[in-house]
């Protein structure tokens, strides 16, 4: 028995540190590593029985291959020979038949690990394929606070310990982010100020002394009047704006059309809460404002980012330690040269972009394109975490589409594979993983042998670039192999670390990067950007989402229980989850007869999905709320939110707008 040091590979700000026991076969007890500089030994209770993950019954063990009809999961266990046999066969076909756009590579964060996540570009950078545009997250959030902060480092959620007020903007943190809960909690017993500005405030309320409901989509709005309100009463630090910001006097002449009255006809929030919020703001001489991801994944995203990044500067909060924003990248990067791993070296054309969002589109074909014929999925499950789910099934069910899924359990995506090559856990393979909203970089080795014939990402994707005949080196090493390449050649984000801090890297486990200098402007004009002229708008204004034509707003928010598609093979989670829920406004539900725990249908254009009702007051009027990612096979139709989901873009970044839906609900009979 021994006790090694792992890192969690799932798609959270922290990589925690993980202490796993093994026997050298089995894993047989996880918990939080104490001496992890972010996480310091505490870890969600999903990855409290890791080990439950990895040695499911569920899990997948050998290739398979597809008898029944798509969809319906049938499959039987062929070889790895006959597997690769097929997949190379039929990339060889539509290399030669319709040329490499034909074929398009999805993958996204089902593991956050740089290799295991990454080291298929290599392989379709060589092949030429099309290229996938990444953007399922948070790109909007990030082209939005980008605009007007490049790249400069913002708090690390370890800094929060000095902030004096913190303004909670669209984030289930106790879901989301439970190792920055503790500075709350430890800030509030300080008699320091938390509030919450949210659609959903289901989880959160009792964590903040002030909740601010807003309509989906209208968080511009309010960071807009905040700012009307601040310069109405002389509370803006110019001196700070005028010396460090541009385009501020042009913006501050903007904001006098956007008064607190004119907010909250928008946002819903009563205007003499916001002018009391603004002041209680500018009273403050370090607040942070603590952004989630939610309010970017909107029509208007990126610009609403622009404004709530603007306010977290106009009262000058940078200056101060534990002032600022925090909830985008906190600096530091990159640690390793990824390029190393994905070899944009290698290609030799540029294939077609299809965005992620747009699968059922990419899928459907369309005037000028070659059709894609081959699609090669691993770490996603597009089936219930892309918009237009029923698009993406049609698509996934056409018999001249050849589909192989990369997998560890049997999801809605892989039903509908023709091949199906089973995938490994974090313990049965070596990586490095960079925390994106921390300040630290950890590495962790294989710790037990992948069970039956389960091979890594890497692995896999080496005997593909084999069989191929692609003969570089690159695809004929091994992981570990890379690993060492990568620390051998750190980036500048590892240089000027200890001596301690390289041996850790080298023998598994996270290590803590110095903070970023927030007040050193990494943008092409070397201070804040109010105004960009590289974007359509070069000063930002209020702008609506996308809407839609029906009455309720819907948005899909995490799950305390679940990591998207992830932790759905644990029962005992997935119970605590409880059915497909809908939360609604009481004054919503009582205006079509729906009483808390009823059955009832959300519809609109695309498609209706049945929910149970909650009803409770912490949702918005006029706004709907389903939390967490689920089976087909729980939901009373088989339908999953994302079917009410378009496939429609975000302002800047490309990103989802998965928030950005209507929907009427109705009981159901
Ligand atoms: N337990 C758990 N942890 C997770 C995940 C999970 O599914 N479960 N997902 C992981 C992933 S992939 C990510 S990206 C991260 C972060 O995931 P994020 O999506 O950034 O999650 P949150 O930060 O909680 O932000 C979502 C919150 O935004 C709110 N919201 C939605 N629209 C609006 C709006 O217009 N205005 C305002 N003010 N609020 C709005 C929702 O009600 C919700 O509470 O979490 C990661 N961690
Ligand atoms: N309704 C709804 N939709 C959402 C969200 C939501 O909260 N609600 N969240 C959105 C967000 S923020 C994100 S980031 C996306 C996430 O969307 P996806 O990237 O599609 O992530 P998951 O749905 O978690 O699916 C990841 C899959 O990867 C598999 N996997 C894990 N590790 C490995 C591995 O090492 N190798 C291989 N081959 N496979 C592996 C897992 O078993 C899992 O089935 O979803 C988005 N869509
Ligand atoms: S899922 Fe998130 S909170 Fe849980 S252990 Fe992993 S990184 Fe930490
Ligand atoms: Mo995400």
């Amino acid at each position: 028995m021994a006790i090694y040091k792992s890192i969690c590979p799932y798609d959270c700000p922290t990589t925690c540190g993980l202490l796993v026991e093994s026997d050298g076969a089995r894993i047989l007890k996880v918990k939080g590593d104490p001496a992890d500089p972010v996480c310091k030994g505490l870890i969600c209770r999903k990855m409290q029985r890791y080990e439950k993950s990895i040695h499911s019954p569920d899990r997948i063990m050998t290739p398979l291959k597809r008898t029944g009809e798509k969809g319906d999961g049938l499959f039987e266990a062929v070889s790895w020979d006959e597997a690769i046999e097929t997949i190379t066969g039929k990339w060889k076909q539509s290399l030669s038949e319709y040329g490499p756009d034909s074929i398009l590579p999805f993958y996204y964060s089902g593991v956050m690990s740089l290799i295991q996540r990454n080291c298929g570009d290599a392989l379709f950078n060589k092949m030429g394929s099309c290229e996938l545009v990444k953007t399922l997250c948070s790109s909007a959030k990030s082209a939005g606070y980008t605009s007007v902060m490049g790249s400069t480092g913002c708090l690390d959620p370890r800094e929060l310990e000095d902030s004096d007020f913190y303004i909670v903007w669209g984030s289930n943190m106790k879901a989301t982010r439970l190792q920055s809960m503790a500075s709350l909690v430890k800030a509030r017993k300080q008699g320091k100020r938390v509030v919450l500005v949210e659609c959903f405030a289901g989880e959160m309320a009792d964590y903040c002394d002030g909740v601010f409901l807003v309509k989906p989509g209208t968080d511009g709005a309010l960071a807009l009047a905040m700012m009307h309100v601040l310069v109405s009463e002389g509370l803006e630090d110019s001196e700070f704006l005028q010396k460090e910001a541009i385009g501020y006097a042009d913006f501050k002449e903007t904001l006098q059309q956007y008064t607190p009255q004119w907010a909250e006809s928008v946002c819903g929030v009563k205007a003499q809460d916001i002018i009391e919020l603004a002041r209680e703001y500018a009273a403050a001489s370090a607040p942070a404002i603590i952004l989630g991801s939610g309010n970017s994944r909107y029509g208007n995203g990126g610009m609403t980012v622009r404004l709530i990044t603007i306010l977290s500067a106009f009262t000058g909060a940078w200056k101060h330690k534990g002032g600022g924003f925090c909830g985008c990248g906190p600096g530091g990067g990159p640690y390793v040269d990824q390029s190393r791993i994905t070899r944009p070296d290698l290609r030799q054309r540029s294939g077609r972009k299809i965005n992620i969002n747009q699968l059922a589109m990419a899928l459907q074909g369309g005037e000028g394109h070659v059709p894609v014929r081959c699609l090669h999925i691993y770490g996603s499950n597009p089936v219930g975490s892309v918009s237009n789910q029923l698009g993406i099934q049609q698509g996934l069910s056409n018999p001249e589409l050849f589909t192989v899924v990369h997998e560890r359990f049997m999801t809605d995506t892989a039903r509908y594979a023709d091949i199906i090559l089973p995938a490994t856990f974090s313990v049965e393979q070596s990586d490095c993983y960079s925390a994106y909203g921390y300040c630290s970089f950890g590495a962790a080795r294989k710790i037990i042998p992948a069970p039956g014939e389960c091979k890594t990402n890497w692995d896999i994707f080496s005997l593909l670039a084999k069989a191929m005949g692609y003969d570089e080196a690159h695809f004929q090493r091994s992981e570990d192999d890379l690993l060492d390449e990568l620390l051998d050649n750190p980036m500048h984000g590892l240089q000027g670390i200890s001596d301690e801090q390289r041996k850790i890297l080298r023998t598994g486990g996270n290590i803590s990067i110095q903070f970023a200098d927030h007040t050193d402007w990494k943008t092409p004009s070397g201070k804040i950007q109010i105004a960009d002229e590289r974007q359509e708008k070069t000063l930002p204004e209020y702008q609506e989402c996308h809407g839609g034509s029906h009455p309720l707003q819907l948005i899909a928010v995490p799950s305390s229980d679940t990591l998207n598609s992830i932790f759905l093979e644990r029962d005992e989670l997935v119970a605590q989850r409880g059915p497909m829920m809908l939360e609604m406004h009481p004054e919503d539900a009582a205006e079509r007869n729906i009483s808390d725990g009823d059955k009832v249908v959300a519809f609109n254009e695309l498609g209706e999905v049945v929910f149970t009702a909650r009803v409770a007051p912490l949702v918005a009027k006029g706004a709907v709320a389903a939390a967490g990612v689920f089976k087909s096979s729980q939901s009373y139709n088989r339908n999953l939110v994302n079917a009410l989901h378009h496939e429609r873009l975000s302002d800047i970044g490309e990103a989802t707008t998965l928030n950005d839906n209507t929907v009427e609900v109705r009981p159901s009979l």
